[in-house]
């Protein structure tokens, strides 16, 4: 920390000076003269002004740099040099002073737009930044001065290239108009995007004097979680005689502004028209004000765009972030990212939004995508024509900064994983773009399945974040609801990595909603109550379909329950015709729906034969009803061929109609490796029992799940089949070694993610290369018919399909 830094944590106030320009042309500079050369030609000149200003008490001298960046310098002067230059004549009069004064290195606008709305690139913008800032500090500033700013994302480009040059404190003071920036931006939006970013001061200055401020400094006051500047003009600027003038003179001008410091603002000064008088009246003014009171801090994080706020975390209102700009499962929208197009995704916004999303997910990872130059290029798309904040979703880390940069404020960045290098890679970018990020609990190569497994991987990414110097208060934690269907624990084990989360972290929450109910029935319905349940226990945001009744339903009420709808107002409108789906008055039982008892499709009851046992999934029951078959003398080669496969094949057949859901399906096929148990044995005695076709199974490289493989394999091998199941994350060269050891026609490929189904083509291209011909079946949440042909695979929809295909493939030997 240097002194300035330091002093600003104690909590001291401090003084700035006043203006440059009025005090330059009061002493020789004529209208129209470049200040700049000017200042080189009559160094004496302004070595005066700034001494006048220690002289009337101020602790900060600004830099007479306020339009020395490469846009606007007069093209004979060298940006650096000059700067560098102004700095040194600043610091000479600073250490003149006989007590602290601090070199503020002046950063002015550009005058320049960044594209789209101008055409200078954000890369173009923060080079000449840096270019002006690393000669101020190479000149002695203590601190950096953006200031009199009019567009956030300018100002991004600016701080961005702070940190690229210097450690030096950075503090920003935007000009508003009538409460917002040139470019829409109101005070909220700024303090929040700013704050973000980790700048140390935020302020406003210029444009008003401080009758008109006062309004706006006091929204300042109570949003900032920042120490605040506030420099004033003299007033409204007045032309008298072909001149312009400032009406308020310096006792004027004090006691207003002092107001401000009263109120709480820790650093004030003047802008256009103060003179070295308005400081020193201010210094009399501020002597002697109690001292400052801590800053309100807001829990949560916030997201921005230029013109917008939404705030996510303990006390604001939940928060629907629309998923459907994401190819997955969306073959329209595939094709066209895959084309370049981006009017569908555009329209997904669109709707999202007409639905009640309030920050939208920006998502284009697909097979044949580049999602480093479409990201941006969406992203951007976006940003100039939604109101919504947007969250940068993809894994590819290239994608994400070229998104970051083209984003105008805060978005949120979607996600850091525990996986290695990750965090060190785009940790620093989130804390100097200022952009909240989801911290992701995946680690390593298992799913983290419990709470305290969960958990133990934020806690490390945390103390990642603490060591890199990225702040906690940008992290969102994804609890990574996982299916019901496959373990009856998953929601209670998110209720308890939220509860963790907010009391013990007190970091906000988030997860995508849908992954709960995959494999289910009426994945709305069970989508809704989680989002319920969930909400309950403190979760803050969670990435859904906006258009899904059920779920939008859940979220007006849950607005209602928690309090942020004033009088029930919004809720009343929506629903105040609204009927039970079941026809008014009518319970579900009554109302067409299916009836609340037993399972869809099983029958009622207790299995009374072997084949019911296993198509109820009954696991007790079939192995009690096997061991019975076989002692009353069966044969267990036709308890296998003429009950248990036909049995598990009516499953399946029930699965493909959606009379069964993954969860039953799983039950059955357990029930009949249960069966198998007992008759295993025998069959391997048995003289009919012929070689069984051998299939590979495996999760390919990169991939850490397999629940969806693990259920190919036990229903593969309920059907017959020797199944030699690799487990996850196995590379290409391990998959083709065992196919060849085990002589194995048919290998079957899982992937979950875009981003490791390609790795599938790894294996293909390894047998082609050694010439083996095998068949590969490929399946996976992402993946489609239309990759597995781009490939040369073999496509199954599901396990059943899976099944189905292997049996055809091997026929077809
Ligand atoms: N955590 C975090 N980010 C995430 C997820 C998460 N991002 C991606 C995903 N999960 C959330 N987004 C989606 C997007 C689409 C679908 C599910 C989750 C989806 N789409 C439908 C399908 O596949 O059938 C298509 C439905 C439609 O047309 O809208 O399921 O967990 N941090």
């Amino acid at each position: 920390m240097n002194s300035f830094a330091s002093l600003l944590a104690a909590r001291k106030r401090l003084l700035f000076d006043g203006a440059m320009g009025t005090e330059l042309q009061g002493r020789g500079l004529v209208a129209g003269q470049s200040p700049e050369l000017f200042s080189l030609e009559h160094p004496e000149i302004l070595e005066g002004v700034h001494a006048d200003y220690v002289a009337a008490g101020a602790d900060l001298l600004t830099t007479n740099t306020f339009g020395a960046s490469r846009y606007k310098l007069p093209k004979e002067l060298e940006p650096y040099a000059f700067n560098k230059r102004m700095a040194q004549t600043a610091k000479a009069a600073a250490s003149r002073a006989g007590r602290p004064v601090f070199v503020a290195g002046n950063v002015g606008p550009t005058g320049v737009f960044l594209a789209p709305m101008g055409d200078v690139s954000f890369e173009a913008m923060v080079e000449a930044f840096a270019e002006q800032m690393r000669g101020l500090a190479d000149g002695g500033a203590d601190l950096l001065f953006i200031q009199t700013q009019y567009d956030i994302a300018e100002v991004r480009a600016a701080v961005v290239a702070a940190r690229q040059v210097c450690r030096l404190p950075i503090v920003v003071s935007m000009t508003y108009e009538d409460g917002a920036t040139l470019t829409g931006s109101g005070v909220p939006v700024c303090i929040a995007t700013l704050a973000n970013m980790g700048v140390d001061v935020v302020g406003m200055n210029c444009s008003a004097g401080p009758v008109e401020m006062a309004p706006h400094v006091a929204a300042m006051l109570a949003e900032s979680p920042l120490p605040v500047l506030v420099q004033p003009n003299a007033g409204l600027p007045q032309l008298e005689n072909g001149r312009t003038v400032f009406p308020l003179g310096p006792e004027e001008f004090a006691t207003l502004t002092a107001q401000f410091a009263k109120a709480g603002a820790q650093v004030v000064g003047g802008c256009c028209g103060t003179t070295p008088a308005h400081i020193r009246a201010l210094r009399n003014a501020v002597e002697g004000l109690p001292a400052l009171e801590p800053r309100p801090v807001f829990p949560g994080v916030a997201l921005t765009t230029r013109s917008s706020l939404v705030r996510i975390g303990a006390g604001f209102p939940h928060q629907l972030i629309g998923e459907r700009i994401n190819p997955t499962g969306k073959k329209a929208l595939t094709a066209a990212l895959q084309a370049g197009e981006l009017q569908l995704a555009m329209q997904f916004a669109e709707e999202q939004i007409a639905a009640g999303a309030k920050v939208l997910d920006v998502n284009v990872g697909a097979p044949m995508v580049d999602e480093v130059r479409l990201l941006p290029e969406l992203v951007s798309r976006l940003a100039s024509a939604v109101p919504t904040p947007l969250v940068i979703d993809s894994s590819n880390p290239e994608a994400v900064e070229a998104a970051l940069r083209v984003y105008p404020a805060s978005p949120l960045v979607n996600s850091i994983s525990g996986e290695a290098g990750r965090m060190a890679r785009l940790g620093p970018l989130c804390r100097d773009y200022g952009a909240p990020f989801i911290l992701l609990p995946l680690q390593g190569g298992s799913l983290p399945v419990t709470a305290a497994e969960r958990i133990a991987v934020i806690e490390a990414l945390l103390a990642e974040m603490d060591a890199l110097g990225v702040p906690r208060r940008l992290a969102v934690v994804d609890i990574l609801a996982l299916t019901i269907s496959s373990s009856e624990q998953a929601a209670a084990e998110c209720v308890q990595v939220i509860r963790h989360c907010e009391n013990v972290l007190g970091l906000p929450t988030v997860c995508g909603l849908s992954n709960i109910s995959f494999g289910l029935p009426a994945r709305d319905l069970v989508n809704a109550a989680f989002l319920t349940l969930a909400t309950g226990a403190g979760l803050s945001a969670c990435i859904a379909n906006p258009g899904a009744p059920r779920v939008a339903e859940a979220l007006d009420t849950l607005r209602l329950l928690q309090g942020n709808d004033e009088g029930a107002e919004s809720f009343i409108a929506r629903y105040s015709g609204w009927k039970h789906s079941g026809g008014e008055g009518s319970g579900a039982a009554s109302g067409g729906n299916a009836p609340r008892t037993g399972g869809a499709g099983s029958p009622a009851g207790a299995a009374q034969t072997l084949d019911e046992a296993v198509i109820k999934g009954d696991k007790a029951k079939t192995l009690e009803l096997t061991q019975a078959a076989l002692d009353a003398g069966n044969d267990p080669f036709s308890l296998v061929n003429d009950v248990l496969i036909p049995a598990i094949t009516q499953v399946g057949d029930k699965y493909e109609r959606k009379e069964y859901f993954l969860p039953q399906l799983i039950r059955s096929a357990e029930a009949m490796q249960a069966a198998f148990g007992i008759l295993r044995p025998l069959l391997a005695k048995d003289s009919r029992t012929t070689e069984k076709p051998v299939i590979i199974l495996a999760t390919v490289e990169g991939d850490i799940h397999d629940i969806g493989k693990n259920i190919v394999s036990l229903l593969m091998s309920n059907h017959g089949f020797e199944v030699v199941d690799l487990g996850k994350d196995v590379s290409a060269g391990r998959i083709v070694e065992a196919a060849c050891t085990h002589n194995a026609k048919l290998i079957g490929l899982s992937a979950l993610m875009t981003t490791t189904m390609v790795r599938m083509q790894d294996t293909i291209a390894l047998l082609r290369e050694r010439n083996l011909e095998k068949k590969v079946l490929v399946g996976g949440a992402v993946v489609t018919e239309a990759f597995a042909r781009s490939i040369g695979a073999h496509y199954s929809s599901d396990a059943v399909d899976a099944v189905r295909l292997a049996k055809e493939l091997f026929a077809a030997q």
